[in-house]
């Protein structure tokens, strides 16, 4: 009697080679934090080559260099390129969780470097399934996202017409002011000014940057609350300092350089150390990660938002994959980061309308790079156009 052949499991994908790349992207103006001054915008993408066809991309973006963040654009590409890259090549494309955990045990920290990595994962493994990214992270709650715009100008009427534009073209009616740059009064006569021009049609809130010192909380956030602020952002730099301004005054306080994943949300939960976490993906650790801070909040009464690092479209749409599967966004959030960049770099571009950004429904993170136009920006590219042009001008 012939026996039954028993069936070869097919081989799973595997990662075939990893591509990262620098883009080096103009903004619309100079982004003005209390730290440092954003002239542009660097992404680092990377790429994930899989043997079955399907290509994965991530990117890791922070401001200001070195200047808001432990990793740069720069030292992403490199742990990458040198640590992370061994690790993923020849390994099962399809497993990410198993793959991060073992990224996780042999690198340390690097933790936006790794979101770039897992977004690329997450993107590969929804297009092989055909499903959207906030739908193998659990399922979306919502298809469209509240976006808040910054004003950072360093410009008080300037910031009032950027806002009122915005209002005009109904892109965004609440407003994140940067201040810790100046005096407490001089930052609270910017800000009651721009809420007094803009009155009930637009909410107004602040991010400090751990610029203040706890007097100078103590001073400021009853002023601010005063001027029809309605939240401020990390004001000190530190989770205890944070818990001591809490219930002190009339304006709610969101925590957000302090948050560096899920072990420091949980610290700071049981500290009752903020009324709102600023989720973002990148220093949570991942996409998964970030939905880890958010269960955290949940649990503890915390409200959410959902932040961003000034990221290009990639990380933009990966965060918004994320924070759609929220159960919870009582603060709604402020993917704007493609917007404060002149380029398109996407073949097709982002839809913001309506004080919203609609998130992508096709599988993975649902968009395409338009090649010609990252080419245009590569960092290693411009480098070979120049030595192109320049060859082919000789003489003149
Ligand atoms: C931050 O500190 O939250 C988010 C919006 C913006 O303008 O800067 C970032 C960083
Ligand atoms: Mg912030």
């Amino acid at each position: 009697m012939e026996r039954a052949l028993t069936p070869v499991p097919p081989a799973a994908p595997i990662i075939e080679r990893v591509e990262t790349f620098l883009l080096d992207l103009p903004t619309i103006r100079p982004h003005k934090l209390s730290m440092a001054t954003m002239q542009g915008q660097t992404l680092m993408i990377v790429r994930l080559h899989c043997s079955d066809g399907m290509v994965g991309i991530g990117e890791g973006t922070t401001i200001a260099g070195l200047a808001y963040g432990p990793e740069s654009p720069e030292g992403m590409k490199l742990a990458i390129d040198t640590y992370l890259a061994p690790v993923l090549v020849g390994s099962d494309a399809t497993r990410a969780q198993a793959l991060m955990a073992r990224l996780g045990k042999l690198v340390k920290g690097n933790h936006f470097a790794k979101c770039a990595v897992e977004t690329a994962l997450l993107d590969a493994q929804g297009k092989r399934c055909g499903l959207p990214v906030s739908e193998l992270l659990g399922g979306r709650v919502r298809d469209r996202l509240g976006v808040a715009w910054t004003l950072a100008s360093g410009e008080t009427a300037k910031d009032i017409a950027e806002a009122e534009q915005m209002l005009d073209a109904r892109r965004h009616n609440v407003f994140k002011l940067k201040i810790g740059r100046k005096s407490v009064a001089e930052d609270v006569a910017h800000v009651a000014a721009i809420k007094r021009a803009l009155g009930d049609r637009a909410a107004v809130r602040v991010d400090i940057n751990m610029a203040w010192s706890e007097p100078d909380a103590v001073r400021g956030l009853p002023a601010l609350a005063d001027a029809g602020c309605e939240l401020a952002e990390q004001p000190v730099a530190s989770a205890a300092s944070l818990t001591r301004l809490m219930r002190r005054f009339p304006i709610a306080l969101m925590a957000d350089e302090v948050l560096t994943g899920p072990d420091s949300a949980f610290a700071l939960a049981q500290m009752a150390g903020a009324d709102v976490f600023a989720v973002k993906i990148e220093q949570s650790g991942g996409l998964i990660a970030g939905q880890k801070v958010a269960a955290i909040a949940d649990a503890a009464g915390i409200g959410l938002y959902g932040g961003t690092m000034l990221e290009g479209a990639v990380g933009t749409i990966a965060s918004a994959h994320v924070f759609a599967t929220f159960p919870n966004l009582q603060w709604g959030t402020e993917l704007f980061g493609p917007l404060l960049i002149t380029e398109e770099i996407l073949a097709t571009p982002l839809a913001y309308r309506d004080f919203h950004l609609e998130v992508p429904t096709g599988p993975g993170l649902g968009i395409a790079l338009d090649e010609d136009r990252v080419a245009a920006f590569r960092r290693d590219g411009a480098r070979v156009q120049v030595a192109v042009s320049s060859a082919s001008h000789s003489g003149v």
